[in-house]
């Protein structure tokens, strides 16, 4: 009966019209008289959810009963960007969506730009999650998420003055359609308190931990669908309530105000995302989030795994967690707690288990971004599992100091405790000892991390244990959703839509590369998106732009090390450049529009000196009469991931020109490249495998190596090198107030001046000049362009997240597909 009773999934545009009214009138109670924009995408995106939620049910079932080992991918952030129209497409009901509202009298892209952004990440490493998700599920694994429901995500950005402003993303505010409240899965987690050892019945010398502070952790289920396919896994975020709702105590007295402070403090917890990328800023706060989600998650992996009734050996043939950055590295900690404290099972046995379940993913070398925590704080916070780290690191160092017993010098460097003052507690190397593999995101990162940070690890554990697992994006809504006529064309040629699932058949369009005709299609998709965004510019920030110019775009997080401040000291240099030539020079020069977006921390100085100028530069450069549409400067505010699915697509080129070894992998170079859009990008990152994969005629490089880099920070720092001396005259323009106030820019200037300049600006501003002139020549050749532009895509294959989650199924979880 059940089953005859069970909802059916809407199958055309009738049934969705008939779901999508029914949801306007009792889900909103709106009459559809009164149904504006807003409610129509909740209405729509209500219908699509239930569709989701049927696919959802049936996975869970289906994966439950085939028992198999499920991977658990612990991060602390999901940068999912909108899901209504990733939903329909993964669903394949994206036409029957959008002409069942047309008939209603509404558009889908009216519709779409209703949906806020989740974004709950700051960048690369967020965003790399939710690619991952998306290919867990497209490709059948049985996998789940787990992160945090922030209530505010990454803050908004707004321009005034030319300066980065911030406000809150109260991304919740007109409830969000994607999440279904879970309030049964309560999971109650504990902080500070004490340890308290007693004999067991056994006559066992046990710990507890008690007296601590309690809240209580609640599941919101995101369901994620796979393309093509009935698989819809689920992404589990953690949002955190009090135990009790207040103090009655308190209330009853009439001081109404602390009555209700508890709950308040409690859902503080995950109140707001940390706007930090590749940075640590040792937060209290931040480690209670992070022990709080890690707490609800292996909760609830450990009660599943229960239900089985299996023994405990099998619990690593069962799970796999990846940890994603050190961010959940406690969970190490969490699992041999629950194992030798709350399940009595020896130390050593719980620690083989422990090791084995565990995968450890680095994304970064950048010493400021690697977690310290100070011993203080932690033992303050978690006191039983200081204790147990402490025992961790005892047992490690035996071995080690059993390995290499006259090297007093390798004990101290490798203890998961640092003899600073205070001691700190070293998460990269607690993940990297409590799991069985470690890897990085790209080849020279992992190559990198090898012989640089991690290197006595190396030698302790050998070399297996370390391994790559080279980045990649999701061509689903990378290409598809975010470029649909290129993904249209390619499809004509390919033969089907297959290449969604198999980017390799890409390949398949390079025979065209030369076609008249195809490269006539290409070129006028490129100009429809190129089109799109100058729309997006006019509207937001006033300045009409040339389709004719070459639309070079640098978009990520504002860092110094990502070099933002050499691109726009480059665009200076061509401005006057420009303005010293004649009137008949100027008709050789190739018009460009450099277009920059990204968000600074907001404690960050020198990031947001970097936004500021580049701001002042748009306004001096759109303005003067002697450049015209030679030369546009657009600083695109709050860039997010629905503002990058219209960015990307419009590219000629992107900039990739982070200092040799700075930037693990980089994941927009790969979204552009998919996207018909050439590089202008630095030996570093994933821009090393670009160039193996498509070919170096078809990719711009320049600068120094990593094996340089040390070098010449060597040099800069011991003796009084030369400004380079395009940058000193660039920076002398910056001196001369032409952009403002010179003291504006005083630190940044300094900063890439005579041994300050640890990012190597100078040391690479000539080749990167060189390139940018080859850029300009080369593009005057539209036909030879172009022809590059296709073969680029048609070898993009390598680059599907789906590649790089089938590597970490098979080198690291050892899990299988569930058929579908
Ligand atoms: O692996 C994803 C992404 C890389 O593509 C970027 O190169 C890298 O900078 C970024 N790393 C971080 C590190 N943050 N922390 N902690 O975001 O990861």
């Amino acid at each position: 009966l059940w089953q005859q009773l069970a909802i059916k999934e809407f199958t055309d545009k009738e049934s969705f019209q008939k779901e999508f009214v029914r949801h306007v009138e009792t889900t909103l109670a709106r009459s559809m008289y009164n149904c504006d924009d807003l409610a129509a995408y909740l209405a729509a995106s209500q219908s699509i959810r239930d569709r989701l939620i049927v696919a959802w049910n049936k996975t869970q079932q289906k994966q439950t009963t085939k028992d198999q080992k499920r991977i658990y991918y612990l991060s602390l952030e999901f940068l999912m960007g909108r899901a209504m129209d990733n939903a329909m497409l993964n669903a394949g009901v994206k036409e029957i969506t959008k002409s069942g509202v047309d008939d209603l009298g509404f558009k889908i892209e009216d519709l779409l730009e209703q949906e806020p952004d989740a974004a709950l990440g700051n960048g690369g490493l967020g965003r790399l999650a939710a690619c991952f998700v998306d290919s867990i599920a497209s490709t059948n694994y049985p996998g789940w998420g787990y992160g945090l429901r922030y209530q505010y995500g990454i803050f908004k950005q707004q321009i005034v003055d030319g300066y980065q402003v911030e406000s809150p993303d109260y991304w919740l505010a007109f409830s969000n359609p994607w999440e279904i409240p879970r309030y049964e899965i309560a999971v109650d987690v504990m902080f500070y308190g004490y340890t308290r050892k007693y004999t067991n019945d056994e006559g066992k010398t046990v710990s507890v931990w008690e007296g601590g502070e309690q809240v209580q952790a609640i599941a919101y289920d995101v369901p994620v669908p796979g393309y093509d396919t009935e698989t819809t896994n689920n992404l589990r975020l953690w949002a955190s309530k009090p135990t009790r709702e207040f103090d009655f105590e308190k209330f009853n007295s009439g001081d109404y105000e602390s009555s209700v402070s508890e709950s308040q403090k409690a859902e503080t917890i995950s109140a707001v995302l940390y706007p930090n990328d590749n940075f640590y800023s040792g937060k209290e706060l931040r480690l209670k989030q992070q022990y709080f989600w890690v707490a609800a998650s292996l909760n609830d992996i450990v009660r599943r795994f229960k239900k089985s009734n299996r023994p405990w050996s099998d619990f690593s043939d069962q799970v796999a967690i990846q940890l994603n950055d050190t961010h959940p590295t406690i969970a190490v900690v969490e699992l041999q707690r629950i194992l030798v404290d709350m399940e009595g099972l020896e130390w050593d046995k719980a620690w083989d288990i422990v090791v084995s379940t565990f995968g450890y993913t680095n994304h970064t070398v950048l010493p400021e971004a690697l977690e310290k925590w100070p011993v203080p704080l932690f033992g303050n916070l978690l006191p039983r599992h200081l204790e147990i780290i402490y025992n961790i690191n005892l047992f490690f160092l035996q071995k080690v100091e059993k390995m290499f017993p006259k090297d007093r010098d390798m004990l101290a460097r490798v203890s998961i405790i640092e003899e600073s003052s205070p001691q700190q507690v070293r998460m990269a190397y607690l993940a990297i000892i409590g799991s069985h593999k470690v890897n990085g995101v790209a080849e020279l990162h992992s190559d990198l991390i090898k012989t640089t940070i991690f290197k006595d690890f190396v030698t302790i554990y050998g070399s297996d244990k370390f391994m790559n697992v080279t980045n990649g994006i999701t061509p689903r809504r990378w290409l598809h959703q975010a470029n649909p006529k290129l993904s249209e064309l390619i499809a004509s040629k390919v033969g089907s839509y297959k290449f969604l699932k198999d980017l390799n058949l890409l390949k398949k369009i390079e025979p065209f590369a030369k076609d008249p005709e195809f490269q006539k299609k290409w070129t006028e998709i490129k100009r429809f998106n190129k089109a799109r965004l100058a729309a997006h510019i006019k509207k937001h920030n006033g300045i009409d732009v040339s389709l004719d110019a070459l639309f070079d775009v640098q978009v990520k997080r504002i860092h110094e090390y990502k070099r933002q401040q050499m691109n726009i000291f480059s665009v200076i240099h061509r401005y006057i450049t420009i303005k010293a030539m004649t009137a008949e020079e100027k008709k050789e020069v190739t018009p460009r529009v450099c277009i920059f977006g990204g968000k600074s921390a907001p404690g960050y100085y020198m990031a947001k000196t970097i936004i500021k100028l580049v701001n002042s530069v748009s306004e001096v450069v759109n303005n003067d009469a002697d450049i015209g549409d030679l030369l546009k400067v657009v600083f695109i505010a709050d860039y997010n991931v629905s503002k990058a699915e219209v960015i990307i697509p419009a590219s000629d080129i992107s900039q990739h020109i982070s200092t040799a070894g700075t930037e693990a992998s980089g994941t927009s170079n790969m979204k552009f490249v998919l996207n018909g859009g050439l590089i202008l990008g630095t030996v570093d990152g994933a821009n090393i495998e670009i160039t193996r994969e498509v070919g170096e005629e078809n990719i711009f490089l320049f600068g120094h190596l990593a094996e340089s880099v040390d070098d010449l920070r060597h040099q800069r720092r011991f003796n009084d090198l030369p400004l380079n001396p395009d940058l000193q005259k660039v920076l002398d323009v910056i001196d001369s107030g032409v952009f403002g106030d010179k003291d504006i820019y005083g630190s940044l200037v300094y900063s890439v001046t005579g041994s300050r300049d640890y990012y190597l600006v100078s040391d690479d501003f000539q080749s990167y000049l060189e390139a940018q002139k080859l850029v300009d020549k080369d593009f005057k050749d539209q036909t030879t362009w172009v022809s590059r532009s296709i073969t680029a895509v048609a070898n993009m294959g390598f680059f599907s997240s789906d590649r790089a989650i089938d590597e970490y199924a098979e080198s690291i979880w050892n899990i299988e597909p569930v058929a579908n």
